[in-house]
């Protein structure tokens, strides 16, 4: 518990007090709105440089953070390769309060261009600003201390909208209490068991409106992890997720406490259909091994922070850990025949049973928890496939006095060497983030995750921590702006925002829920035809359109918030 407390003062100082040495000296105007102090919204004294904005066109190669930047944080932009000078300039009055060098010019292989990087953290004043080179400007952007509070809240709030099982107030997007009904339980031919079970209630976990486990048990955590060790967290976290905890124990079949690897209808409905109009069979799939491992680490870890119901989720967590030592060889999940919905499908549970140790022995402190993880294989990763980061921070963050110094050491250093393979791809890439040119289905989590995985790191290793402090911001940067395409992927926020996701209630209404991540650019489309048709031969990071039917890049998903949540949150957003 102290070096989560220490985690969280590191955090709060580092979202205090960020400053970061630009790539080249700035060179600054020769007026008397140099200084830090003078940098006021007030006009500068003196020889006062001023751009008519009303003549100048916007841009669309200047790629910004479109909802801006705090002042004591660092502020990146990406410019076009043939310019070099810019300045930062009032959006008010036109009066330029900067300017500045830009890099020299980078390749980036994903987006295929030749680009600059151009830094001005040195301009503090609140205000609105564009930034202005050779004739044409950026979007607007705001400098002020609270510019990402509303999208850190909208991020939490989706959650409300994905509600399932209950009569949903929910403005335009409201609706009346959706698929209720008991589901048929299937046995692994897909064949109708007779049996059947309530599972109503938790989020919808996507565009779609199934529920799966798998998915449910990195957003719940990264949600509760958000609570834990945000300098400022949202105190009602714990309540919100909740409501998907009390979905996830119907999942567990009271015999054997295997957990059902999901709830859906068989097939996926139309695109247009609100929750509760769709009506059909809704089936149970079969218990899987990652499905039960990760309840089991998702319970144990909840035990934690609710505490009159801490010895039933501990009871549940063993339960379900008790078939994951009787199944030692269950097979990968497959879909039953007939159900056509998502798999989750992952032939890997060792990542799952691992976190599931981990999470145990924090929780009761049992030597056989600790015996397993002792023998047990280390891995990294927070995506719902390759999940090894789960295991490894809670044990670095929970265990304190009783963990074991060599286990402890090999966590650290994995942690570590993967924080740093992020961070070098990140410098590599003058967009700022770290995916080279692998970008896939939900590249968006992989941004957040990576940021996360760097602010995991920060802690642990004081040299770096504000490097990856840094890294990991201008990884929040790409995904509100500061990108290849000048795409915000955050409904609801930015100039130029996803304004069409593939999401149901939204394509219903006619209007996109606000706050929502969407899945990002994807070069491997798996037979999206609107992706397909519109984007085949396009760079990675640009196989992306905003369009209601491109479920491969466009869809978005509780566990695509969650992570860009976590890093808000952890940044102090
Ligand atoms: O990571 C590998 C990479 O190493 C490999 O080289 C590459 C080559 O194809 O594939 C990469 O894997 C991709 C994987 O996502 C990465 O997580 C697969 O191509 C891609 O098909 C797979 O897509 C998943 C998709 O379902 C289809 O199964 C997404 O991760 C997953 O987020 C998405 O989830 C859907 C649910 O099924 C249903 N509900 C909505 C949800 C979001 O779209
Ligand atoms: O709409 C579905 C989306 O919610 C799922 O995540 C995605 C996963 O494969 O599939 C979408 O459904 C498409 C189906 O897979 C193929 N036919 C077109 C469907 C979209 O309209
Ligand atoms: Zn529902």
């Amino acid at each position: 518990m102290k070096k989560v407390l220490s985690l969280v003062l590191m955090l709060f100082l580092f979202a205090a007090c960020t400053t970061n040495t630009p790539p080249e000296e700035p060179v600054i105007l020769n007026y008397e709105a140099t200084s830090e102090s003078s940098q006021t919204e007030s006009a500068p004294a003196g020889n006062i440089e001023t751009i008519n904005l009303n003549n100048v066109e916007l841009s669309g190669s200047i790629h910004i953070n479109q909802l801006g930047y705090r002042p004591n944080d660092m502020k990146r932009a990406v410019l076009p390769q043939n310019v070099n000078a810019f300045r930062i300039v009032r959006f008010s009055d036109g009066v330029v309060v900067y300017e500045g060098t830009a890099s020299e010019p980078m390749y980036c292989p994903a987006s295929e261009e030749t680009v600059r990087i151009a830094d001005f953290s040195t301009v503090t004043a609140s205000g609105e600003y564009v930034i202005y080179t050779s004739g044409e400007r950026s979007y607007p952007f705001i400098i002020d201390e609270n510019v990402y509070t509303d999208v850190r809240r909208a991020l939490l709030d989706f959650f409300h909208y994905q509600k399932c099982g209950v009569d949903l107030d929910a403005g335009v997007w409201s609706h009346p209490a959706c698929h209720i009904t008991e589901a048929y339980i299937l046995n692994t031919g897909g064949e109708e068991t007779g049996e059947t079970k309530d599972v109503s209630g938790g989020w919808h976990d996507a565009g779609d409106y199934g529920r799966y486990i798998v998915p449910s048990a990195m957003t719940v955590a990264q949600l509760l992890w958000a609570y834990e060790l945000s300098p400022n967290p949202d105190v009602d976290v714990p309540e919100i997720v909740w409501f998907k905890i009390e979905w996830m124990l119907k999942m567990q079949d009271e015999a054997t406490g295997g957990v059902y690897h999901k709830v859906t209808c068989k097939r996926f409905p139309a695109l247009n259909v609100m929750p509760e109009r769709e009506t059909g069979l809704l089936v149970l799939s079969p218990i899987s091994a990652t499905s039960t491992a990760n309840f089991a680490a998702t319970m144990a870890m909840a035990s934690r922070f609710y505490p009159e119901q801490s010895d039933m989720l501990l009871a549940a967590a063993e339960r379900a850990w008790e078939w994951c030592i009787a199944n030692p060889n269950a097979p990968s999940f497959r879909n039953p025949r007939g159900v056509l919905t998502g798999e989750y499908g992952d032939n890997n549970s060792n990542d799952e049973r691992l976190w599931a140790a981990c999470e145990l022995f924090i929780a009761t402190g049992e030597e056989r928890y600790h015996d397993y993880i002792k023998t047990a294989d280390l891995s990294v990763g927070l995506g719902w496939q390759r999940m090894g980061t789960y295991g490894l921070v809670a044990y670095l963050l929970g265990e304190g006095d009783n963990a074991d110094d060599e286990l402890y050491q090999n966590m650290k250093g994995l942690l570590l060497s993967e924080a740093s393979i992020i961070y070098q791809k990140y410098q590599a890439d003058p967009h700022g983030v770290s995916l080279d040119t692998d970008y896939y289905w939900g590249s968006n989590m992989l941004v957040s995750n990576n940021a996360v995985t760097l602010l995991f790191a920060s802690i642990l290793d004081d040299d770096a921590k504000e490097d990856y402090a840094n890294a990991a911001l201008d990884h929040m940067h790409y995904l509100l702006g500061k990108n290849a395409l000048s795409q915000s992927y955050v409904t609801g926020f930015g100039s130029k925002a996803a304004q069409n996701p593939h999401h149901r209630p939204s394509v219903a209404m006619g209007q996109a829920v606000p706050g929502m991540v969407v899945g990002g650019p994807n070069k491997v489309t798996r037979g999206d035809p609107t992706l397909d048709t519109n984007r085949s031969g396009f760079p990675p990071a640009k196989c992306y359109i905003d369009h209601k039917d491109s479920y491969a890049s466009n869809e978005t998903a509780i566990y695509w918030n969650s992570p860009m949540y976590l890093a808000a949150a952890l940044l102090g957003f």
